[in-house]
């Protein structure tokens, strides 16, 4: 097997025991990597019905064939778990020196079980592979964790740590590394902290095994010279994702105030251009040479990672103006732990219900120090912090009295910074992103604002978000490679099966990577659907309330809203061509056709198939 190391590591910290373990070349060549191989191993191994929290939980730290190499955008990580946030299946995706040092310690995931006695870290280094103690990281924030475990095991070394708010599992806590770069936003920071685990520190030196290793050294190269001369290259390296704040303000999509409206009038205070005044330096991700991530000075002088989603979601969707204050609130996420998308929507959804009355909190739209104290009250878990920090959905569940009409989620994972009032294939997209209302997975919006969002609920509106969803969530999310190249500066999909086939060996085809795509998604729903034995319905695929029932009151869509019934339509499109029945739960005709025919098996226990 080339292009593979053919290895899992498997952590035991109940038996505080490690070992590693050989997959076969057919899980290598069906799931190929990244989520692929994350959801395999949680529909195989994890029993239906597991507390996400219980040591029982599997968390897993998956890479593909095509990290660590040097081709454009391959320093990415894949983390999954069963969800504390959701209860189903839930993934991020970041970016870190710990992915490469994985590889090169010759593995290709890491799965986690069980609980250590005591706050413990794993070190892998090569073939060593050790469960110690973090008895004096417990407690600390992610950046000093980091710094103290880069200072014993070596800065060529690679991290992926939790802040003290996935030890107190606050349910929207994320894995951070590189003090900016996080991931897994469903939570599995919570779950990495209810197995009492504070880090991973990887290093590996060993060489990759490629199949044509000239071949694939010879298609980097040229991949990272044709990304110098894209046409959006250098707009690209001056703004990156920050350029989307302007773009959503013009679009009337930019969520202001808990989704109430597209439009805020302190939008050019926090967007692209103020930050390039205030840019100091930038960061990235290992293997880039268009690294986006933009860093500024807080309102205490300290350094802030800036990126679309955390400027919105702790910017305008809460009324903040002013874009040192966002960099501070920003900064504490990352240092906390918390998500940006979870907290600046926690924190809109408490501004809310605050000022309807229904909870007992001194915060206001705009309140930036309400704003920073309920952050750390939501990373501590105490307080109000307590309900906040297990997210809006159950939040609003706790509190009752209508607050889950204006809870900004789908499955209970937090909207990520689009308002779709008059985006339907967006709302689609939101809709049935495998791990809840993330726009990772099918991010059409910019596609539908373009083609006119006015010729509502067409069905090519369904056409695309699985287009997308193939791409996105499917081939880049088991290749484990950066995206952005691609959506961001239109670098050609046909360099993929030419990095696949000299990495592995193995030939391929984009429609096989698209088939690929749509075995994970019929997976990821399936496991959905056994989670949810019994209480599945096809309204968990619909977007928030608010954008059917309360209207834009501002900007030039004023008066727009979804509409349900075409909503409904819409959504069954997307099932006629998934190959999903009604329930939008796989046919058995759907699965044989992905190969999935023992998988349907067992999902039969648990529902009839069409
Ligand atoms: C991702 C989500 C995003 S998506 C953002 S900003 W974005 C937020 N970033 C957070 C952060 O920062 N700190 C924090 N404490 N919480 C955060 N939550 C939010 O998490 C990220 C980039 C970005 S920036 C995006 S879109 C792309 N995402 C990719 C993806 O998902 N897959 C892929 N193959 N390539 C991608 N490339 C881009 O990577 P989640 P990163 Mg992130 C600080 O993980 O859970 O998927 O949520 O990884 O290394 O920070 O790079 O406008
Ligand atoms: Fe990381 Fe940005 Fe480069 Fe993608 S483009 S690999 S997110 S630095």
């Amino acid at each position: 097997m080339k292009g593979w190391n053919g290895r899992l590591l498997r952590v035991d910290l109940t038996k505080g025991k490690t070992v590693v373990q050989d997959f076969s070349d057919e899980f290598a060549r069906k799931f190929v990597g990244g989520r692929g191989f994350a959801v395999k191993l949680l529909w195989d191994e994890l029993k239906p019905g597991t507390d996400p929290l219980s040591p029982e939980n599997m968390l897993i730290f998956a890479t593909g064939p095509l990290t660590g190499f040097v081709i454009p955008n391959s320093g990415k990580m894949v983390v999954a778990s069963k969800s504390p946030l959701t209860g189903g299946y839930g993934d991020g995706n970041l970016g870190t020196h710990a992915s490469p040092n994985l590889r090169k310690a010759g593995l290709d995931a890491v799965v986690v079980t069980g609980k250590a006695q005591k706050p413990s870290y794993l070190l892998i280094e090569n073939d060593t592979h050790e469960i110690r103690d973090a008895a004096d990281l417990w407690g600390l924030d992610s950046y000093k964790a980091e710094a103290a475990l880069k200072m014993e095991h070596g800065a060529a070394s690679g991290a992926l740590l939790i802040g003290p708010s996935g030890e107190n599992m606050a349910r929207i806590a994320t894995v951070v590394s590189q003090e900016g770069r996080a991931g897994g936003r469903p939570g599995m920071g919570a779950v990495m902290g209810s197995k009492n685990l504070k880090a991973l520190v990887i290093h590996g030196t060993k060489e990759l095994p490629a199949q044509e290793p000239g071949k694939l050294k010879g298609l980097g190269q040229k991949g990272f010279q044709d990304i110098l001369v894209k046409d959006n290259y250098k707009f690209w390296k001056r703004q990156g994702t920050m350029a989307t704040v302007e773009w959503c303000q013009e679009a009337n999509t930019l969520p202001t105030w808990n989704f109430k409206e597209g439009v805020f009038d302190c939008a050019p205070d926090i967007d692209g251009n103020t930050m390039e005044e205030m840019t100091i330096k930038q960061r990235g991700c290992p293997n880039c040479n268009m690294i986006c991530g933009n860093v500024i000075k807080d309102t205490e002088g300290r350094e802030s990672e800036l990126d679309y989603e955390n400027v919105v979601m702790l910017g305008s969707n809460i009324g903040v103006g002013d874009l040192k204050q966002v960099g501070t609130l920003n900064r504490m996420c990352d240092e906390l732990g918390l998500d940006t998308i979870g907290a600046g929507s926690c924190i809109a959804f408490a501004m809310e219900a605050a000022e309807k009355k229904l909870i007992d909190l001194d915060i206001s739209w705009g309140d930036f120090e309400g704003a920073k104290g309920l952050l750390e009250d939501m990373a501590y878990m105490r307080g109000l912090g307590a309900t906040h920090g297990m997210g809006t959905k159950k939040a609003a569940d706790k509190i009752r009295k209508g607050a889950a009409d204006f809870a900004m989620q789908v499955k209970g994972l937090e909207c990520s910074a689009y308002d779709c009032h008059l985006c339907p294939g967006m709302a689609l997209s939101f809709g049935t992103s495998p791990i809840g209302a993330h726009h990772k997975d099918a991010w059409v919006i910019s596609w539908e604002i373009s083609t006119g969002r006015r010729e509502h609920y067409d069905a090519d509106k369904a056409d695309k978000v699985i287009e997308f969803q193939r791409i996105r969530g499917g081939m880049f999310e088991s290749l484990v490679a950066c995206r952005f190249p691609w959506i961001e500066l239109g670098y050609e999909l046909d360099y993929y099966p030419g990095y696949f086939e000299a990495a592995t060996g193995v030939k391929t085809t984009l429609d096989e990577m698209w088939a690929l795509g749509d075995r994970i998604y019929a997976l990821i729903r399936a496991f959905w659907v056994r989670e949810f034995e019994g209480k599945w319905d096809r309204r968990m695929d619909y977007p928030p309330k608010r954008w059917f029932d309360e209207p834009l009151t501002k900007g030039v869509l004023k008066g727009e809203r979804l509409y349900r019934d075409e909503y409904d339509g819409l959504l069954q499109e997307y099932y006629d061509k998934r190959g999903w029945d009604n329930r939008g739960i796989p046919t058995k005709a759907t699965m044989k056709k992905l190969k999935l025919e023992q998988e349907a098996a067992e999902l039969e226990k648990y529902v009839k198939l069409s």
